[in-house]
């Protein structure tokens, strides 16, 4: 039985919330953190089917106090950094207190574990956001990719990214950095391109509306489904020495394509219910994404098992039987 003990910064976010299950079917004893927020019943609602096996503590990324006081009550073996203010667009709204929580305080937690105990191990969430608009000559991003990011997100993540590096180089602490492309699930935010498609696809479908508004369509993205992805965080927890890996499916697609596969499935007529406002433009965008994660595959063995296709299917049927119930 494995007794080790987890603690997740952003447990009920998308990512949290998946690798809260897939670690307590590991056996881990499983700790996360929420910050505050006036509407409590909705915060955790990712969490239901395990809120009874799992510690909730009040605590902030910002609030170094708050995590010291964490890690003190529940003394993890290994902390997976999975908060962060995670909404590229949204981070041109609001740049500092993205800022102040994705990179200040990705520091803040390895302040805490310095000061606590620098044997704990730590899995930073870093992105494929902080290449920007740079690709290899073969058209894939990788780890030895120039980070150059194009939104206070991705220079948030690149600050957390060296931070982190340099932590463990300078104290010898096991710190690892997954570099994700985009990962998606029904429990996505809807505000994200692809569950903002599915949701709004299904709405026109059954009647509840008749447009899908988005911004720029030719971006592309490198998509794969969370769960596949949270398997990767803590394989490359495992790994004897700490080390950086890119997280990816190694295809990628246009904004257009996915609304294409889901107008098809759903046998509705995108020039009828389709258009574009530039309220969803960025003022600066990352065009095109296509991850290379042979380090990881070499190293851990891990291989997604969903396709871009199974993945949107089953974002489709979710959001068919919520609206049918
Ligand atoms: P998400 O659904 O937006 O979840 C973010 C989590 O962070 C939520 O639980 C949120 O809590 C929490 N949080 C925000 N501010 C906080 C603060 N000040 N203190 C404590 N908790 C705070 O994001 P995700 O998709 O699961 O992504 C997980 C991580 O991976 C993020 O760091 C993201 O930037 C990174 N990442 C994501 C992707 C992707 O495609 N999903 C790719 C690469 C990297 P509330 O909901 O209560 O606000
Ligand atoms: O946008 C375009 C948009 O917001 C994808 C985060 O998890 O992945 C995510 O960031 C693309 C962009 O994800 C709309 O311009 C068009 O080109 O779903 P998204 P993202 O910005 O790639 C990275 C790896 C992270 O680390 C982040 O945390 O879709 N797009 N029309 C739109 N995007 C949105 N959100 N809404 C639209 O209406």
């Amino acid at each position: 039985m494995n007794e080790s003990r987890a603690l997740i910064t952003g447990i009920n976010g998308q990512d949290g919330s998946y690798l809260a299950e897939f670690l307590l079917k590991k056996g881990y004893e499983v700790w996360g953190i929420v910050k505050r927020n006036s509407v409590a019943e909705t915060q955790t609602s990712r969490l239901d089917s395990i809120f009874d096996k799992i510690n909730l503590r009040y605590a902030d990324l910002t609030d170094l106090s708050s995590l010291i006081n964490v890690i003190q009550e529940c003394h993890p073996d290994e902390i997976y950094n999975l908060a962060a203010q995670s909404h590229v667009r949204i981070s041109f709204d609001q740049p500092i207190y993205t800022a102040n929580v994705t990179a200040l305080g990705t520091l803040n937690v390895l302040e805490a574990v310095r000061l606590t105990n620098k044997k704990i191990r730590i899995y930073q969430a870093s992105s494929s956001e902080m290449f920007g608009n740079n690709i290899d000559e073969d058209g894939f991003q990788r780890e030895t990719t120039p980070m150059d990011p194009v939104s206070p997100y991705g220079c948030s993540k690149v600050f957390s990214y060296n931070i982190c590096n340099n932590y463990k180089n300078s104290y010898g602490m096991y710190v690892t950095n997954g570099i994700l492309f985009n990962h998606e699930s029904p429990r996505r935010g809807t505000n994200f391109v692809t569950n903002k498609v599915v949701k709004t696809a299904v709405e026109i479908k059954r009647g509840l509306r008749d447009k899908l508004v988005l911004g720029n369509l030719s971006s592309t993205r490198d998509w794969g489904h969370a769960k596949d992805y949270v398997e990767a965080m803590w394989m490359i927890m495992q790994q004897h020495n700490p080390d950086n890996y890119v997280c990816a499916t190694g295809q990628s697609h246009s904004v257009l394509d996915l609304v294409t596969y889901v107008f098809d499935k759903l046998d509705l007529d995108i020039e009828k219910h389709l258009e574009t406002s530039t309220k969803y433009y960025r003022p600066e965008e990352l065009d095109d994404l296509k991850g290379d994660s042979t380090k990881l595959r070499l190293a851990t063995g891990w291989e997604p098992k969903y396709t871009f296709e199974s993945m949107l299917d089953e974002m489709i049927e979710y959001w068919i039987k919520f609206y049918t119930k």
